[in-house]
């Protein structure tokens, strides 16, 4: 590629996406490292992921208080969240107020979607091209994209013939949906069609809704915050800061040390009560083996199922949710406001697509194999091509013209997450292989972002041209999330998107790294303080 005469302009770091990572990513390496940086956005706002999800029920299943950046006391002191869990709506507000706190919008530029980025090796730099077919020039290249930007429609044949309106909730309409009156189909039961269906079906004249697999959830008991909690969040962030890097998880609530074999029956379903009373994610660290123990995991397992059927009043709608084929959190575990309520109201459908698959799309709805469905409006919450479907949607070249699809075409390799042997100086936050999706967000990005100033930092000072991660330390890291992920029941879960299932064709490999937060925290520090081992500095 050559257009070296219409770049209009060259950058120390371009950084792609204005979501958490980005917007830190460029306060770090502008702010502190007084670097020359720029953001290229594919919307016309700040929020990343929270851009475009703005379906009905989206919020953060992390808590608030959590759901954070830790690395600014002041930001702490003066951001104030409402609910237990923030809405998008919120989230898109603090976004917002980090964005002009650290004055970062002139630094961005939005409605540029990056359409290809190639390492130059004559230069040394790398060749970004936006949508509008703006050239940019960059020594450092971040992608901070996202792990679930990239949303999937499936390929229902016949969609193109139906003449009612379609929305994928990952890409919601900006000014909202109007169900008043609509017959709606919502596919998918994942942690987003569980937010949306009490929602879609309070206001819509009838929700059907098509399960695939049917999922486990625990109430989030969300609600306001009283005065006194948001004053006890402002005097014990350093105590929260500390909590949350060192769960492995990135969330304020630390895993039972204690067995399911250590209480008596009794005993556990006294604790997993309280846990579903309480409600959140925390169902998930009443014991210390239910992701690694497929006999204790059933306990939990089986008491989520007598709660489905305890709430569920219509049998047949009971049946078909509760007929769940997995671990618990052998998925990622949703949380819901009102999920499994919403089958008693005498709006809503379920269908099994196990025993009823869908067709076809036409005109008028969907056809299954049983039935037609008459319907205004369909929402695919059917997820994304995660993780690495937003970096190969970049069509990124690396040194020789190498292209990361076909190095990638049997799945990912990286190392730590953060780099991609032949993609020099080119960084990912949150990539494939670095803990990511199964953290709270906004933890992992911060430990990403800050190991990547770093790195930059001591480039500068050595004065490297550029850093390239040993495609043999790449090998043995991949193993090593393999080896990690084996110790849990994550992989034994064959349709999770963990593992590309959920896209049809995509290579199956288990793409987060499960060791933990703190322990991967712990690797990236070590291998910084050996002078980057395992990367190749020139
Ligand atoms: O997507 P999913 P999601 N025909 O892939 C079904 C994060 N998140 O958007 O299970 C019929 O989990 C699919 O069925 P199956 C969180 O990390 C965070 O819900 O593959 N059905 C499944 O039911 C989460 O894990 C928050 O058999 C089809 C659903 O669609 C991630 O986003 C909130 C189908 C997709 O579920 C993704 O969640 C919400 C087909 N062809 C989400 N294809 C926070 O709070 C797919 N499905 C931060």
């Amino acid at each position: 590629m050559n257009h070296m005469n219409s770049i209009t302009k060259e950058y120390d770091a371009i950084i792609v996406g204005a979501g958490f990572s980005g917007l830190y990513q460029l306060i770090c390496l502008r702010d502190q490292l007084n670097l020359n940086c720029l953001i290229l956005e594919t919307g016309d706002d700040v929020g990343g992921t929270w851009y475009w999800n703005r379906y009905p029920g989206a919020r953060c299943d992390t808590e608030s208080h959590a759901y954070s950046y830790y690395f600014s006391d002041d930001l702490l002191k003066e951001w104030t969240w409402t609910e237990r869990y923030p809405g998008h709506a919120e989230i898109r507000k603090y976004m917002n107020f980090v964005a002009d706190k650290f004055n970062l919008k002139k630094d961005i530029q939005f409605n540029q979607k990056v359409t290809s980025a190639n390492f130059d090796d004559s230069s040394n730099s790398w060749e970004v091209v936006s949508n509008n077919n703006i050239y940019y020039k960059t020594k450092f290249l971040i992608a901070a994209v996202g792990c679930l930007s990239n949303t999937n429609i499936p390929n229902i044949k016949g969609l193109n013939e139906f003449s009612g309106e379609y929305y994928h909730t990952g890409n919601w309409p900006q000014n909202g949906v109007s169900f008043e009156n609509k017959k709606v189909g919502q596919i998918g039961t994942g942690s987003t069609g569980i937010q949306a269906v009490p929602v879609i079906a309070a206001e819509a004249k009838h929700l059907t809704v098509f399960q695939r697999t049917a999922n486990y959830s625990i109430p989030a008991r969300n609600q306001p915050l009283t005065e006194q909690f948001k004053k006890h969040v402002k005097e014990n962030f350093n105590f929260y800061r500390e909590l949350i890097k060192k769960t492995p998880n990135g969330h304020p609530f630390e895993i039972s040390k204690r067995l399911v074999s250590d209480v008596d029956e009794k005993e556990m379903n006294e604790i997993y009560e309280k846990a579903w009373e309480k409600g959140g994610l925390q169902f998930r660290a009443t014991f210390n083996d239910l992701i690694t123990n497929l006999e204790a995991n059933k306990t939990a397992s089986e008491f989520i199922k007598r709660k489905i059927k305890e709430i569920v009043k219509n049998k047949k709608f009971a049946k078909i949710l509760s007929d769940i084929d997995h671990p618990y959190a052998g998925k990622r575990p949703p949380i819901d406001s009102h999920y499994f309520e919403a089958y008693n109201r005498d709006n809503i459908d379920l269908i099994d697509l196990k025993t009823d698959p869908i067709e076809h799309i036409d005109r008028n709805g969907i056809k299954t194999k049983n039935n037609h469905f008459d319907l205004d409006i369909i929402v695919f919450a059917t997820g994304y091509d995660a993780m690495t479907g937003p970096l190969l949607n970049m069509n990124i070249t690396g040194k020789n013209n190498l292209s990361l699809k076909e190095i990638w075409q049997d799945g990912p390799k990286t190392y730590l997450g953060l780099q991609v042997p032949g993609f020099p100086n080119l960084f990912t936050v949150t990539g494939p292989g670095s803990p990511s999706v199964l953290t709270n967000m906004p933890m992992a990005i911060e430990q990403h972002v800050e190991w990547i100033r770093d790195c930059i930092q001591f480039m500068i000072k050595k004065e490297y041209k550029t850093i390239e991660a040993n495609n043999e330390d790449a090998e043995v890291w991949g193993e090593e999330v393999n080896s990690v992920a084996n110790k849990t029941l994550l992989p034994t879960v064959k349709h999770s998107w963990y593992l590309g299932a959920n896209i049809p064709g995509k290579p199956q490999v288990f793409m987060p790294y499960a060791g933990g937060l703190p322990r991967y925290s712990e690797i990236c520090e070590d291998i910084k303080n050996q002078n980057y081992k395992g990367f190749i500095l020139a």
